[in-house]
């Protein structure tokens, strides 16, 4: 067969080739090059959420998930090592687009947080707790196992709570719309006999720790500037939180960021 012959039939094209890359880029490619008008119609139909919390804590799988995606590849040790993307799609062309901030462990991180919160800031923020369940994970380029305690990793939730908190309040008070707030309490599974009361203590008025820095950020950003959410979620199963029931967990999170975004 001959080489010349055989390339003229695979080579589509140029004119095709550009329009199937239009094609393929669809939506949300259409953003980046779209007029003002055009931007903030799909932006109000794809907002972009920060998923933040904790090295360990479970913001990856928790984008997977509601994204749809398949869990990635091993990285379970170390972390997420840069910002991740992700995509969800809903009916109608409406959907979310997340970006995971990676967590304490990753050099990225500080980058990533101005990227969120003052360089493009975010519609809204998912902050991510696990009631000290976050995996122990060592800093990047570093070797030997990680270990920590639940007190430990629960103290460090409360210290990355109080860095993201000052984050959201001064883009809060920057902004002209107001920014909504869901605490995802996730690994649900871990803990689902105690589940409401867990919920409890992440939540605005509940006099813990955690729950003080909420009052907080609730007085500094104004209330009508800040919406405030706490939902139970898990992307694993127990003997005490059935696939089912994890499932309807990720689900009402689904719908709550729905109605926050003006979907329904
Ligand atoms: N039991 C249980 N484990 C979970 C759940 N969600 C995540 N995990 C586990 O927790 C570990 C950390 O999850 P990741 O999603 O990688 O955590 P991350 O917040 O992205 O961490 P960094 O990338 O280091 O910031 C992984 O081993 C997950 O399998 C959950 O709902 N239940
Ligand atoms: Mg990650």
């Amino acid at each position: 067969m001959s080489p010349s012959g055989r390339s003229r039939a695979v080579l589509p094209k140029p004119g095709l080739a550009a329009v199937s890359a239009t094609v393929a880029t669809g939506v949300l490619g259409a953003l980046a090059a779209a007029p003002d008008r055009v931007r903030h119609a799909l932006r109000r139909r794809y907002p972009t959420i920060a998923v933040t919390g904790m090295t360990g804590v479970g913001k990856t799988q928790l984008a997977d998930r509601l994204s749809r995606r398949g869990p990635g590849d091993g990285t379970a040790e170390v972390g997420s090592a840069v910002m991740e993307r992700r995509t969800r799609r809903s009916r109608r062309l409406h959907g979310f687009r997340f970006l995971v901030v990676p967590g304490d462990n990753a050099a990225t991180r500080l980058g990533a947080l101005d990227e969120v919160f003052h360089d493009e800031p975010v519609d809204g923020v998912i902050h991510v707790v696990a009631h000290g369940y976050a995996t122990p994970r060592r800093a990047a380029g570093t070797t030997g196992a990680a270990a920590a305690t639940r007190a430990d990793q629960l103290a460090a939730e409360l210290e990355d709570w109080t860095i993201t908190a000052h984050r959201i309040a001064s883009m809060a008070v920057r902004r002209s719309q107001p920014v909504w707030l869901v605490i995802a309490v996730t690994k649900a599974d871990l803990f689902a006999d105690d589940l409401d009361e867990v919920v409890r203590s992440y939540s605005p008025g509940s006099g813990t720790p955690f729950g003080d820095k909420v009052d907080e950020l609730r007085a500094l950003a104004g209330g009508a500037r800040l919406s405030v959410d706490v939902l139970p979620v898990a992307t694993g199963t127990s003997a005490a939180l059935s696939p089912k029931q994890a499932d309807a967990l990720v689900e009402r999170l689904a719908a709550r960021l729905a109605q926050l975004s003006g979907h329904v």
